[in-house]
């Protein structure tokens, strides 16, 4: 009775667990399916976009989880502003030329909104390096130069004023408030003064390289018997800018005092020619900076050694550069000024002037004529 029972209960049972366990291998193949299409769909979106064709790609280009770049580029957007709306048909100016062949913007007054540039500059918290060179007597020009630059100079950005000197005791403590600071780098000095003027390519380039690049993203570079009187901000930045020399803005460049002699690396032929640039007064981001004093340090070596320096010193080197390197910004005659000068109509600013100077004084150990630059700093 009991072994019949047992019989019947085991043949009633058998159907059920064969339907049991085929459920359960069907339900296991399924997850091993999904697996496999959840591997194969990993593979493809992390290793697909490079090994798959274009098309595939075009197909998934949003849902793709791996992150690009372009998508850690940070959203910088200005906040509301109230200004004069610019007029297509009605230029801001029509007196100077706004812009170059090569599409630079010259700096000129009225040509430009500094409350833009300002919210743009201070969201990248620019920081900016002003080099500037006190060899021997010039130390003299150094304190009414940062004077003047504090009030003028970049106001409510970071700036670094870099002195070069070789008499760093000569120049006392300068405290500045925050965020602007006086970085002293002691240097050697050179016997001739035109030597000394031609070094300062080398010692930017070497700093540029060993430091600036840490610690600055601009550098403007500029000479240091001038003095700031009217406001210099980041209107001036860009990747590489000249200024345009205050005696040559309106001459033909025939009459470019370039180096005309065949035998120099800065030779330039009566041709060729844009625009005189002024030595004094050079910038742009730092590896910019870099390539440019490298170039013209080197081409003032090779001079060297063939027994040749260019007329102009560093200005020459700098003229042959940006022929062929464009620069892509270009300060008018506002930013470099000599009040020796009789001030033409369309200089509405000037905000950088050359401090008046005897040369031969200053120049030399005793006052020696050594040079045919002694009537004014911008005489050529
Ligand atoms: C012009 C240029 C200058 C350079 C020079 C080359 C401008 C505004 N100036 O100036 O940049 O190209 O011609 O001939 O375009 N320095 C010293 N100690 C010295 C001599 C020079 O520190 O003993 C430094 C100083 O920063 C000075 C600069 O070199 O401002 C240029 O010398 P400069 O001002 O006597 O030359 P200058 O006026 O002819």
């Amino acid at each position: 009775m009991c072994m019949s029972r047992l019989l019947r209960t085991s043949r009633t049972m058998q159907p059920e667990r064969y339907d049991k366990s085929s459920k359960r291998k069907f339900f296991y193949s399924l997850i091993y399916i999904l697996f496999l299409v959840m591997v194969s769909f990993y593979w493809f979106i992390t290793r697909g976009p490079s090994s798959h064709s274009q098309t595939a790609i075009l197909c998934y280009p949003l849902t793709l989880p791996n992150i690009s770049r372009l998508d850690l580029l940070p959203e910088r957007a200005l906040e509301r502003m109230l200004y004069e709306q610019p007029k297509t048909m009605n230029p801001p100016r029509t007196d100077v030329l706004m812009v170059t062949p090569w599409f630079a913007p010259i700096v000129w007054d009225g040509t430009y909104n500094i409350d833009i540039l300002n919210a743009q500059f201070h969201q990248r918290n620019v920081r900016v390096g002003l080099t500037v060179f006190a060899i021997k007597k010039y130390t003299v020009f150094l304190q009414r130069f940062i004077e003047t630059a504090e009030k003028f100079f970049m106001v409510g950005h970071k700036v670094n004023y870099y002195v070069f000197t070789d008499r760093p005791n000569d120049i006392g403590n300068i405290s500045l408030p925050e965020g602007r600071k006086v970085v002293i780098l002691e240097v050697p000095s050179y016997k001739r003064w035109q030597e000394v003027s031609m070094r300062r390519m080398e010692m930017i380039r070497d700093y540029s390289q060993q430091r600036f690049i840490h610690e600055v993203d601009f550098l403007v570079c500029v000479d240091v018997d001038m003095r700031f009187s009217d406001e210099v901000g980041v209107e001036i930045l860009g990747d590489v800018f000249g200024t345009l020399h205050p005696g040559f803005y309106a001459a033909s460049r025939d009459r470019f005092t370039y180096e005309r002699r065949k035998q120099s690396t800065a030779y330039i032929p009566p041709d060729e020619g844009d625009f005189y640039y002024a030595g004094g007064y050079f910038g742009g981001t730092v590896p910019e900076v870099y390539k440019l004093t490298n170039y013209c340090h080197n081409e003032m070596l090779t001079d060297k050694r063939n027994g040749i320096e260019a007329i102009w010193h560093d200005e020459s080197y700098l003229n042959k550069y940006f022929l062929y390197h464009k620069p892509t910004k270009i300060l008018s005659p506002e930013y470099l000024w000599d009040n020796g000068y009789a001030v033409p109509q369309f200089l509405k600013r000037r905000r950088f002037v050359a401090v008046p100077k005897n040369h031969n004084e200053i120049r030399n150990k005793r006052a020696l004529n050594d040079s045919p630059k002694s009537r004014g700093k911008f005489h050529r």
